[in-house]
């Protein structure tokens, strides 16, 4: 019994950018894998929205993108991620199950449990682990809270979740990318997965895990974004690529009698992407020029490091970049400093970086939790600032936004209010 499964496509990333069809567009090219492989189970884990920020005329082309699919004989199992649902439990995502054209897992939390329903599709049975606000999924599987429902183990059984687990690869993800926070679970919880479940689908890591393209035994494994979300993604694709020899992908799993054997469909998804960094300004542009010209994909990315430089030489290279793209409808990214040491010794020591924001975030609102004597969970203070800091996506009524990011925050204080109590 096959299945393909794929997570993080993220339709809505990027607005008001060259990059805004991305997404959709990779969500038809994963659609055009599957049926080329006549494969018809599409798992995705999470995050196929970007809500926040999707507007109408991708929120259109996606629910005919999808009725296409399922005309075709596909059928979509999806497990809402972090970023697929409102905290009404709004978005497209609920309104493309209730017209029936995807098939959504279920998952309840109640005394303590989370109750997950089985969704059977095409001869196998699914259960989802949504994301959850300050990650209690993980608590959940962690303390074996987790109950699968009518389970039987003489059917062929998925476990689909959007977290951040470790996974065995041999690569550190923590070392990847330091913006992903993983949690070991114990030997017993993994063993109570792989007593039930022949296959782990995850969703939420942007880097696929393991990275081979080819593995089997009992598995849990992260097929990455097809794309991403935001410059950090587009830069590990090029990492991807460059140094581990490989491609961004979705998988396809097989379920054996035992074993899972799972292979990578890699693809362009349409993205290019080039490094470069600056040694001063001379001969700057025409160094830009070269590298957007010489990509050949649809998506060009260029991503600009320009060392410790002062904030007007800074500006001047930015604008010669902006400049140089624009010719080419190219995407950019200028970062004020060095690469990054750790994506290019990507197997060896080094301690997480702290150029990355979420992380210096997270750093800074453990600090003053401590100096306060508070004890509130930093990821709540990181939900709060991210959800007082939403953007309006494109086609959006700023009244609609305001409300819903009113109702998140009334949510997110309640919560604090409570963990003050305690
Ligand atoms: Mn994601």
């Amino acid at each position: 019994m096959d299945f393909i499964h794929t997570a993080d496509i993220h339709i809505g990333a990027f607005p008001h950018s060259v990059l805004r069809r991305a997404n959709i567009e990779a969500l038809s090219k994963i659609i055009e894998l599957a049926l080329s492989e006549n494969v018809k189970t599409l798992v995705i884990a999470g995050d196929l929205f970007e809500t926040p920020r999707l507007g109408h005329e991708a929120t259109l082309n996606v629910i005919k993108i999808i009725k296409n699919a399922v005309r075709e004989g596909i059928r979509f199992v999806i497990t809402p991620g972090s970023h697929d649902l409102t905290a009404k439990g709004h978005g497209v995502l609920t309104i493309l199950k209730e017209v029936g054209l995807v098939n959504v897992t279920e998952a309840i939390e109640e005394k303590y449990k989370l109750h997950l329903k089985p969704l059977e599709v095409n001869g196998l049975v699914f259960y989802g682990i949504p994301g959850l606000r300050g990650e209690r999924e993980v608590e959940y599987l962690e303390k074996r809270k987790v109950v699968y429902e009518n389970y039987s183990e003489n059917r062929d059984n998925v476990l689909i979740a959007h977290t951040g687990l470790y996974v065995y690869s041999g690569l550190e993800i923590s070392k990847i990318s330091p913006k992903y926070r993983v949690i070991k679970l114990s030997e017993e919880a993994y063993s109570s997965i792989h007593k039930h479940f022949k296959y782990l689908a995850l969703g939420h890591i942007h880097f696929p895990i393991p990275h081979h393209e080819f593995f089997e035994g009992k598995v849990a494994a992260y097929p990455g974004a097809p794309i991403g979300r935001d410059a950090n993604d587009i830069y590990e694709t090029y990492i991807l690529r460059t140094k581990l020899g490989t491609n961004r992908r979705i998988l396809l799993v097989n379920l054996g009698l035992r074993n899972a054997k799972v292979r990578a469909l890699t693809d362009n998804f349409g993205v290019d992407v080039r490094v470069m960094e600056v040694h001063g300004m001379e001969g700057l542009a025409e160094e830009v020029r070269k590298n957007l010209k010489d990509m050949s994909e649809k998506y060009r990315c260029l991503i600009v490091y320009t060392g410790k430089v002062g904030l007007e030489e800074y500006s001047r290279i930015r604008k010669i970049v902006d400049d140089e793209s624009k010719k080419f409808n190219a995407w950019f990214h200028v970062i004020r400093r060095e690469p990054q040491e750790e994506y290019i010794t990507l197997l060896e020591e080094f301690r997480s970086d702290l150029s990355n924001i979420e992380e210096l975030e997270r750093e800074a609102i453990e600090k003053a939790l401590e100096k306060f004597g508070l004890k509130i969970p930093p990821t709540t203070i990181m939900d709060l600032i991210s959800t007082l800091g939403r953007e309006y996506g494109e086609g959006m009524r700023k009244v609609d936004v305001n409300e819903e990011v009113t109702d998140e925050v009334l949510k997110i204080l309640e919560q604090i209010f409570e963990e003050l109590k305690k």
